[in-house]
């Protein structure tokens, strides 16, 4: 049922974390522009003012970077109250910006936005093209290496204090880091946060970066943290097939994205944990599996993929619990309700779960998620997170991407 109260609540959101060009996730807490972050604000504003959708999509592409990288995140002008901002990351990039990336979700949502209104959408298209095609790139050249795609920064995967790190975060030297102050814990409560052991480690893989001046075969090479993740390789791979389709209709070749999206195929053979029985997440370092059952394991549908070795743990996880896909299953040790990417549920990572189950024939479970996810919503409001257990909201307040997954598929 539409509620036009809560509609009208999430553009109001919207407007108010618009900045001009670019939308921040919420003010206070995170006062910039990030990568899928704007992705979703894109989905969110075509549902209103298609303009303001391109726009932002093409604010976040002019900070791409020669290499082909999109960061995750822009300092577009100096805010204060965020740690680590600019100089800490010390890339020189013009605008300023992060050394990693994040999820690319922006060719799924550029192509569902372009579908909206082909009339507008055309030229912008044709603009993006190009630089879509030269980040996907990137990722195939520096985090997939022909096989599933690895983040160098639990940052980078957007999931950042996932159980999926623990292992590979264990092994950091964080002896070089020294004192530092953090922002997120005067906005938001600690015990919702990552702790102070990851964000040492957090700085310890950023000034790796930084020291070998943001040079990606180091990074990929001999980087501290390289971990391959289901979640990024999924949409990744789901990324790729929008891209490759929209190659087809502007009548461009889509051979080298059809390369990528079947190298992704046979690589993300490597993330089954036969023992865990699910797609985990695995040091690309040690070999090793996080032994992790997170909600990244669940985009498996969304990537593309047909068949349903994920679904007895899909309906396990998501439909013993009242409020959708937790984080991190419940059943597991390292189980946390409130903190952050360790069990809370998020609206947007359920719309992309949702998405797949529908694509795959699931719709009952895709409209359950939805119906699930509006609940969340309709008690809590906008929340940048919920506990998962009794559905309360946590986390930052007047989330943008809670509020775009509103109005574009949750109302
Ligand atoms: C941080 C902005 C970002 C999201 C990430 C989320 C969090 C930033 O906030 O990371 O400083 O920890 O984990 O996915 O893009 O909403």
């Amino acid at each position: 049922m539409k509620d036009r109260t809560l509609d009208l609540r999430a553009v109001e959101i919207l407007q108010k974390n618009d900045r001009g060009l670019y939308t921040v996730p919420t003010s206070g807490l995170y006062p910039y522009q990030w990568n899928w972050d704007s992705a979703f604000a894109a989905l969110g504003f075509a549902e209103f003012n298609l303009d303001r959708a391109w726009t932002e999509i093409d604010t976040l592409f002019n900070a791409q970077w020669d290499n082909g990288m999109v960061p995750h995140i822009i300092f577009h002008r100096r805010v204060d109250g965020y740690f680590p901002g600019p100089d800490v990351w010390g890339t020189n990039s013009v605008p300023a910006s992060s050394g990693i990336t994040q999820p690319p979700v922006a060719a799924s949502i550029v192509r569902h936005i372009y579908d909206h209104d082909p009339g507008i959408g055309r030229a912008h298209v044709e603009r993006l093209l190009p630089k879509l095609v030269a980040w996907h790139r990137w990722f195939h050249d520096y985090r997939c290496e022909a096989g599933p795609c690895a983040v160098t920064h639990p940052w980078e995967s957007g999931r950042d204090n996932a159980p999926d790190w623990d292992a590979a975060m264990a092994a950091i030297d964080t002896s070089g880091v020294g004192e530092y102050t953090r922002r997120d814990t005067a906005h938001v409560d600690a015990s919702m946060r990552p702790t102070k052991e990851d964000y040492d480690r957090y700085l310890a893989i950023l000034y790796f970066g930084r020291d070998h001046e943001w040079d990606e075969a180091a990074i990929r090479d001999r980087g501290p943290f390289r971990v391959a993740d289901p979640a990024m390789s999924f949409i990744l791979m789901r990324a790729n097939r929008d891209l490759a389709d929209m190659l087809e209709r502007f009548g461009q070749d889509r051979a080298e994205v059809d390369g990528w999206i079947a190298e992704l195929e046979a690589g993300v053979e490597d993330l089954w944990n036969a023992d865990l029985g699910a797609y985990d997440a695995r040091d690309l370092r040690t070999g090793d599996f996080a032994g992790s059952l997170s909600s990244g394991s669940f985009l498996s549908w969304y990537g593309g993929l047909r068949d349903d070795r994920m679904l007895d743990w899909y309906d396990k996880v998501a439909g013993a619990l009242p409020y959708g896909v937790p984080s991190y299953y419940p059943q597991g040790a390292k189980f946390n309700a409130k903190r952050y990417w360790r069990g809370p549920v998020w609206g947007i990572v359920n719309r992309l779960i949702a998405v797949g189950l529908a694509d795959a024939g699931h719709a009952d479970r895709a409209e359950q998620l939805r119906e699930r996810t509006a609940e969340l919503i309709r008690k809590g409001g906008f929340h940048e997170y919920f506990d998962p257990e009794d559905g309360s909201a946590a986390g930052g307040g007047t989330f943008t991407w809670t509020a775009a997954i509103w109005l574009a598929w949750a109302s």
